[in-house]
Order: C-alpha cells, then structure tokens, then sequence
C-alpha cells in the first residue's frame, strides 16, 4: 500500500527525486538529504507504514531485509568496524518528521548517548 500524501512513498515511486544506494522487492535506501554525519542513510519499507509503532509481526520479513541491507550498506561505506547508529524515529516526542517507517544509518563520526 502507498500513500500519495506521503514524501517517502512519492519518492518511492519515482515522483520525487532521490539518491538511492539500495532497491529491492522489500526494502529501499536513500542518501539522506540533509546528513548528520559523514554516512547519513535513510532505509525503509516499499510499504508505507507510519511508524515503529505500527509494526506487528506479519513485517517480519522485511525487517529482516531491512536489517540485512543497513550491515550490508555499512560494511560497503567502511564504518562496520569503528561503528555505527541505526535508529528510528517514532512519533513527536522522538522528533519524527516524516510518517514513513525508516532507520537512520549514522556512521563516520563518533556519536554522544544519550540522544538529545
Ligand atoms: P525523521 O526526522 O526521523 O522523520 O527523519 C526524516 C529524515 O528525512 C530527515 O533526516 C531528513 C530526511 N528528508 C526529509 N525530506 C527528504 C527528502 O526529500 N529527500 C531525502 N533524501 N531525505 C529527506
């Protein structure tokens, strides 16, 4: 299902542009558009789902894809041995500001806790 309303469902399909570094039947990534460390990359469901706090079992598979792919993109962009953050967002009190479901993979530059 998609949301026409929806920034990352419009990118998604194509409507609006984007740098992808990954596209499967399951799972897209993106460069984030306004990155907050050296590798910012966003990876989502091809299925909107608004939030982490929608998910339910039946999105197992994908995010078993999802979590597969962001090793995969962290050990191609050489930050899987000094480290990384991958994270998302869910809802107005964690600062969420796109209702599509997506992580955040930080990497590059070392990273204070707890998050602001
Ligand atoms: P969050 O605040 O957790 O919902 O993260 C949304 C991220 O999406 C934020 O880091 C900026 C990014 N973003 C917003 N609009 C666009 C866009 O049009 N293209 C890309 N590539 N990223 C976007």
């Amino acid at each position: 299902m998609t949301d026409n309303d929806c920034l990352f469902c419009r990118i998604i399909a194509g409507e609006v542009p984007a740098d992808f570094v990954h596209q499967d039947d399951l799972v897209v990534a993106i460069r984030d558009v306004s990155p907050k460390a050296p590798t910012h990359l966003l990876l989502m469901p091809r299925e909107h789902v608004v939030s982490a706090a929608e998910l339910t079992d039946a999105h197992r598979p994908m995010l078993g894809r999802l979590f597969a792919v962001a090793a995969d993109l962290a050990r191609n962009a050489d930050i899987a041995e000094r480290g990384f953050r991958l994270v998302t967002n869910a809802g107005p009190d964690a600062g969420q500001s796109v209702p599509h479901l997506h992580f955040h993979l930080l990497g590059g530059r070392s990273m204070g806790w707890p998050p602001g």
